[in-house]
């Protein structure tokens, strides 16, 4: 008889008898009890098919006996017929059910190996903070929405008209060519104020008006006090009773709550195209020396007029401030530019 792979090579397997007609129905199931046990004891997938080879492939004992069977008579072929059949079936089905196992167990040491950790807190989770430029601005604002005044903004592309015509600035007036102003071509420009922002606002609605306007206005200007883009805070007052005094009342008000202390305010006369009178207001400083802080004055009739507004009926008062200025005061910063240069070194310090 052939030599049986499975026998020389395993301990495991019961010694089973080489010719069909000598093997009991008792060593056929001490056989499938032995082969299962190998199957169940495999490891790996690779071993799995190794057994597979030696239990049921060409050489195996069960092949090898399967070949004997046209050699028996109808009655024995029957009988080992079905015991075969029995003996490669419980090999199957254990070779199926230990292949589904394995693959079980090696997804799970897959996900196991793969796990992540999705509590841990993620790399990088510095808390952001608010721009200096913007807690200023909302500083500034909340002095005066809580005087009464709405917020309103406008578009930073401006037509001329709002920007200069409208605010009694014509097109050969000196006050342009001081604005540096960016033109886009003959009439579009980037705003050199927010003041095109009031003058929508009365041309679109009626008196009373109470509006600040916060923004980003441009300016072709470039050194330790300039930059090109900088940010202003604009006000303006109209009613039937508006007067200077009630600005410089404001203003004092507004100086005093800003910067938390009691201030010495001087208002010294100026020149506006916009207003009429106009004043710069000037506070004194620590070391006696006046520093300039803000404009302000009443709305120029012909601007009133340009908006649709009579100047017989109603008075308006304006103010106008840098907003990089009252950061450097607020906070003891000597250059303007450390609030464009985005260095969080610089910007983590204010809270
Ligand atoms: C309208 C009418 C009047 C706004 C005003 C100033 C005075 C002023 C400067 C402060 C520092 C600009 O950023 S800065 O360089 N502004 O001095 N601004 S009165 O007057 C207006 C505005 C709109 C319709």
């Amino acid at each position: 008889m052939s030599h049986n792979v499975a026998d020389s090579s395993s301990n495991d397997l019961p010694p089973m008898p080489e010719t069909l007609i000598d093997t009991s129905s008792a060593h056929f199931d001490d056989f499938i009890a032995a082969a299962v046990r190998l199957i169940t004891n495999t490891t790996s997938l690779v071993d799995l098919q190794q057994q597979r080879v030696m239990l049921t492939g060409k050489k195996s004992t069960l092949t090898q006996w399967s070949k004997q069977l046209g050699g028996l008579d109808s009655e024995a072929k029957k009988t080992y017929g079905a015991k075969l059949h029995e003996v490669r079936s419980r090999l199957q089905q254990a070779f199926t059910d230990q292949q589904a196992n394995l693959e079980r167990l090696a997804l799970d040491a897959k996900l196991d190996a793969e796990r992540i950790d999705i509590t841990l807190p993620a790399r990088g989770n510095r808390k952001g903070r608010l721009h200096p430029i913007t807690m200023t601005t909302q500083r500034m604002q909340q002095f005066f929405v809580q005087a009464g005044f709405n917020v309103a903004t406008g578009p930073e592309v401006e037509h001329d008209y709002y920007n200069f015509e409208a605010l009694n600035i014509p097109s050969h007036h000196p006050a342009r060519a001081m604005h540096d102003t960016f033109y886009f071509d003959a009439h579009y420009l980037l705003r050199t104020h927010t003041s095109p922002v009031q003058i929508r606002t009365m041309k679109d609605s009626e008196p009373p008006i109470r509006i600040i306007c916060p923004g980003r206005v441009y300016r072709c200007d470039s050194d330790q006090t300039h930059s090109p883009m900088f940010h202003q805070l604009e006000g303006l007052m109209v009613t039937k009773s508006s007067t200077f005094a009630e600005l410089k009342g404001l203003i004092s008000e507004f100086l005093e709550a800003f910067f938390a202390k009691s201030l010495t305010v001087r208002f010294r006369p100026s020149f506006f195209p916009f207003t009429e009178p106009s004043a710069e207001v000037d506070i004194l400083a620590d070391n006696g020396k006046w520093l300039e802080v803000m404009g302000c004055g009443m709305v120029h009739p012909q601007v009133l007029k340009n908006c649709g507004i009579d100047p017989n009926d109603y008075t308006g008062f304006a103010f106008g401030m840098g907003i990089e200025r009252f950061a450097m005061l607020y906070y003891g910063i000597d250059d303007l530019r450390l609030f464009f240069q985005n260095d969080v070194r610089f910007l983590k310090q204010f809270s």
